[in-house]
């Protein structure tokens, strides 16, 4: 045991040495002896805020209260999820399929609440897959996903999905250039045939996500992205590193550059080349999913997308140079300020709105790359943070004049004011932060209250768990001068960004159930005198009804060997709550969790002769233990008829 807290000691200040984190001046705990009452929420009573956690590798969404940090609900996006069905079930597959096939996983790292006049307004939120490139909307009256639509000409979709102020757009761009259209080609032939793509999606339409319009760019690696406000709406803001265009060892290759670049793109004047007939329409093949008015899940192939070239369409992108690789690029709450991370970065670099335009009017260019303008750094430059920490990542605003940017390496959250560029305080956080958060604080209007440092490593901080450590969230109280540190709370996946929201702004929109009248589902059953056992061929339609305490019909017979059975399970229910859950012996692929007034259907394809059960998978009641029933498979050929029923078993004619 010594042996290894040593070890754990060690490793912590070997990590506290190479990062430079200044563990003396609050040791690792909390801010202080009130800090467990700002964090405390009472039995029966409620979070202060919603907080929407990205779940990285885990595909999905995690929603959290804050200031507890509970863990409220976790919402599949790009992921199968075995505690629902989602992806499982007949009527969610096909919200995972894409242009290369059903694809049941991603890497989700950016959620982006829907906005009105630049405030978040809670009623979806977006978020993108990185590897197979995919945005998807999740309603919040259901908490649920509800469209997902595949990006074209892109890879590695990382700078997405955020959103313009009135959430017409949503941008994706292409982390990894690839060619354009993609080709079979060598790859040491990289430069001038690997393109970027940025992407801008019609958001504020659900079931009708669209790719817009796609503006081809050199073949960079284009990282966040964040839209103008205020005066600066109508520009979008787009990181880039590798302007080496390097395809090999980035690591060293692609920071030969003292400067790479952000790329300002103006979508009003996109808007007017693609209506005056400057764009081409290119091939593509992509998916578009969502779910229809029988909440079943629709997929759609298309097949062309609308692509611009900057070099015809003269002020739609200026290149901003930016020291050095940048990673989050975040513009103030005034739209006035555009803030880079720049990885490699000795200061955080921030451009001026005004100054881009007047150097846009005065042509003030370095070069021209590929019809690109690159506007002189010394033109566009507002001002520079010295001595921001290590490897400063993202920036997130209070509302008061104060931005707050992670630095990874040095694992801290810097405070600066936005003007003078002072840095005025500074706290460690624990350890390797990435994305911070502040509700709303990438809006024009945060709610400075608190701050959320995503954490990537978490060392010492939880019980270990084997080799793998939780992930971290960690809560800092904002609100006064010094920043004060309230609570760590582990994550799901592995967190990248988030975003929150006061509570009140979405908890009275919740859907409490589904109305049975308006269920369009074609295998739905709106009473139990309706619910009947079909075959047609090899398939069997089992119409089936679950309501407290039971299943009808609850037993089975002629299923056979070599049949597949399909569930169609519709909760009958018309209350808050009360879901029923459906499982049988043997689903290869995952229980049903059917919501009151919906209808899901398992599909079961049974393997051997015998007698088999199925049962509620969720304590419903308190007679929830007897909500079970059989079904009887029979060789096959058998004679046994099809029948069914609770209690006197009705025969198929
Ligand atoms: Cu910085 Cu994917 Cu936004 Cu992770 S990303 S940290
Ligand atoms: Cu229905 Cu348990």
């Amino acid at each position: 045991m010594m042996g290894r807290n040593a070890k754990l000691t060690l490793g912590a200040l070997a990590l506290a040495a190479a990062t430079g984190a200044v563990f003396a001046c609050q040791g690792t705990g909390g801010g202080g002896s009130d800090a467990a009452s700002r964090v405390y929420v009472p039995p029966g009573e409620y979070d202060e805020f919603y907080a929407f956690m990205s779940g990285g590798f885990s595909g999905n969404l995690t929603v959290h209260g804050l200031p507890s940090g509970r863990l409220l609900k976790t919402v599949p996006v790009f992921s199968q999820f075995a505690e629902n069905g989602w992806g499982y079930n007949e009527e969610t597959k096909d919200m995972l399929m894409t242009s290369h096939g059903f694809v049941p996983w991603d890497d989700a790292h950016h959620p982006e609440l829907s906005m009105t006049d630049g405030v978040p307004d809670g009623r979806w939120i977006f978020i993108n897959g990185n590897n197979t490139p995919r945005v998807a909307r999740i309603d919040l009256t259901t908490f649920e996903t509800t469209e997902i639509l595949e990006i074209p000409n892109s890879a590695g979709n990382h700078g997405s999905p955020f959103i313009t102020p009135d959430s017409k757009y949503l941008v994706a761009t292409t982390r990894f250039s690839v060619p354009v259209p993609q080709a079979d080609m060598p790859i040491s032939e990289y430069r001038g045939n690997f393109k970027g793509m940025l992407s801008f999606i019609r958001a504020d339409r659900p079931g009708e996500m669209d790719v817009a319009f796609q503006i081809l760019v050199p073949g960079y690696d284009y990282d966040l992205a964040h839209a103008g406000k205020g005066p600066s709406d109508g520009w979008m803001f787009f990181t880039s590193y590798n302007s080496e265009e390097a395809h090999t060892l980035l690591e060293i290759n692609a920071s030969q550059k003292d400067k790479d670049f952000i790329a300002a793109v103006n979508f009003l004047r996109a808007e007017e080349c693609v209506a005056n007939g400057t764009a081409r329409q290119m091939d593509a093949r992509y998916a578009h999913n969502h779910l229809n008015e029988a909440h079943i899940a629709e997929s759609e192939i298309l097949e062309s997308v609308t692509v611009l070239e900057p070099s015809d369409c003269d002020g739609l992108v200026y290149f901003l140079p930016t020291p050095k690789s940048p990673h989050g690029v975040d513009v103030d709450p005034t739209g006035q300020y555009i803030v880079a991370g720049g990885k490699l970065a000795t200061v955080i670099p921030v451009h001026s709105f005004e100054r881009m335009q007047q150097a846009i009017e005065d042509e003030a260019f370095e070069e021209v790359v590929d019809g690109i303008p690159v506007l002189e750094y010394e033109a566009v430059i507002a001002g520079e943070v010295e001595n921001p920490g290590l490897g400063p990542l993202h920036t997130e605003f209070d509302g008061r004049g104060y931005a707050y940017t992670t630095a990874f390496i040095s694992s801290e959250i810097v405070k600066w004011e936005l003007g003078t560029w002072q840095v005025v305080d500074r706290i460690p956080v624990y350890y390797s932060v990435g994305h911070l958060m502040i509700p709303g604080g990438d809006s024009a209007e945060p709610w400075g209250k608190y701050l959320v440092a995503l954490n990537k490593i978490t060392k010492d901080r939880y019980l270990p768990t084997g080799p793998e450590l939780a992930h971290s969230a960690q809560l800092i109280d904002i609100s006064g001068d010094k920043m004060r540190l309230l609570l760590d709370f582990p994550t799901m996946g592995e967190p990248h960004y988030a975003q929150a929201i006061p509570a009140e702004i979405i908890m009275d929109r919740q859907l409490q159930f589904f109305a049975i009248e308006e269920n369009a589902n074609p295998y739905a059953v709106t009473s139990e005198a309706d619910t009947r056992v079909e075959r047609d061929g090899r398939n069997v339609h089992v119409y089936m009804t679950a309501i407290r305490t039971h299943f009808a019909p609850d037993n089975i017979e002629g299923i056979q060997v070599g049949d597949t059975v399909y569930f169609h399970v519709t909760n009958l229910e018309q209350d808050w709550d009360v879901p029923h859950g459906f499982a049988v012996i043997g689903a290869n692929n995952a229980e049903l969790l059917v919501m009151p007034g919906q209808t899901r259907t398992l599909k079961w394809v049974p393997q051997r002769v015998g007698v088999f059960p199925f049962y509620c998978t969720d304590f419903c009641s308190a007679l929830h233990q007897e909500m079970q029933g059989y079904v009887r498979v029979s060789p096959q050929g058998s004679d046994v008829p099809l029948r069914w029923g609770t209690g006197e078993l009705t025969q198929a004619d």
